[in-house]
């Protein structure tokens, strides 16, 4: 601020709101025991893929150990991995999904 006094007026600017959100990226594993299809359609089901591309994820994570599911704030990426995992335990498989900070 500009010193104050008579003929002077102070000019005040807001900042532009420019905060982004912290994002997360939700992730699943390998494992030898889940079908492939049951990921296929947790891709379709949880986290809106067409079929093909839930199926190219499955295989991706099939042939590299892990994939991307999607990248979401805390709470959309918490909830999608706590829909996930209770899904695969309901159907009993050892289907693992995470979350990591970007
Ligand atoms: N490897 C599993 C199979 O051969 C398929 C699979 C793919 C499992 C992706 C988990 O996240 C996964 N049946």
């Amino acid at each position: 601020t500009p010193p104050q006094g008579p003929g002077t007026a102070v000019i005040t600017r807001t900042k532009a709101q420019t905060r982004r959100p912290n994002m997360y990226r939700v992730l699943i594993l390998n494992d030898d025991y889940t079908p492939m299809e049951f990921v296929v359609l947790i891709l379709e089901r949880f986290f809106g893929k067409s079929r093909d591309e839930a199926t190219r994820i499955m295989l991706h994570v099939h042939h590299h150990g892990v994939g991307e599911c999607g990248i979401y704030t805390y709470e959309v990426a918490e909830t999608k991995v706590t829909q996930v995992m209770d899904f695969a335990r309901k159907h009993q498989h050892p289907l693992q999904c995470v979350m990591e900070k970007k």
